[in-house]
């Protein structure tokens, strides 16, 4: 039994989580409506899909791209791509509201000319989850990454610069922003598997979104 719920919190508000790390409560909860509208014309022409990883593992968590570039994973490696190889098109553009959400979150936080070129969606039904990784494969890495999260609540697993390293749990709720930059941007990291929930706009499931300056 949880003798510990987490109490949520309702207000917008920010917070260090380490040097480089900082979490912008609620950050994007004004632009809940839009972000779901722009969801669901971004996923209309690039479909959420598993994809498979270097070692022939299908993911447990769906994604797509808009922006110019898509980041992609296959049997022969991880990249960005300009085209999405399910259809050999282009990836659908950035909607308006996640290239402001994304730049603001960044300028809230002093990285004052972020422009991000791609932006990845995850989704996350019950059980989906993501092993610990590091997001390498930027060009920049002076270039922060912001991720939104939406939907259900979900666990982040937040390590050091090496694998093994001790890792922090840290809740993420709708709305929650995180700017990883400085120090903190070749940290390990992770998702715990999401457990079942509800939220209005996203049923079961939780979306992430984060913007990358891949090029
Ligand atoms: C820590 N996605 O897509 S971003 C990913 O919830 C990914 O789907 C997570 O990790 C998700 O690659 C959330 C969390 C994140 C992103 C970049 C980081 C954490 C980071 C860079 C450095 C340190
Ligand atoms: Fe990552």
């Amino acid at each position: 039994m949880n003798l510990f719920e987490r109490v949520s919190q309702t207000e917008a508000s920010k917070e260090m989580l380490c040097p480089g790390a900082v979490m912008l409560r609620k950050f994007a909860q004004k632009y809940e409506t839009e972000l779901f509208e722009g969801l669901r014309k971004v996923t209309a022409k690039a479909p959420f899909r598993h994809m498979v990883t270097p070692g022939g593992f299908r993911m447990s968590v769906a994604m797509t791209n808009c922006g110019a570039f898509g980041w992609i994973t296959d049997e022969t490696g991880y990249r960005y791509d300009r085209v999405d190889p399910e259809t050999n098109a282009t990836w659908p553009e950035m909607p308006d509201c996640f290239l402001k959400l994304g730049s603001s979150a960044a300028t809230e936080v002093g990285f004052d000319e972020f422009l991000p070129d791609a932006c990845l969606i995850n989704r996350y039904e019950p059980g989906s989850k993501l092993s610990l990784h590091q997001d390498k494969n930027e060009r920049d890495f002076e270039q922060p990454i912001v991720s939104v999260s939406l939907g259900v609540s979900a666990m982040f697993l937040f390590g050091g610069s090496r694998r093994n390293d001790d890792t922090e749990r840290i809740p993420v709720e709708h709305g929650d922003v995180i700017v990883w930059g400085g120090p903190a941007r070749l940290r390990y990291h992770g998702v715990m598997a999401l457990k079942e929930g509800f939220h209005p706009l996203a049923g079961g499931r939780r979306f992430n979104l984060t913007f990358r300056k891949a090029t």
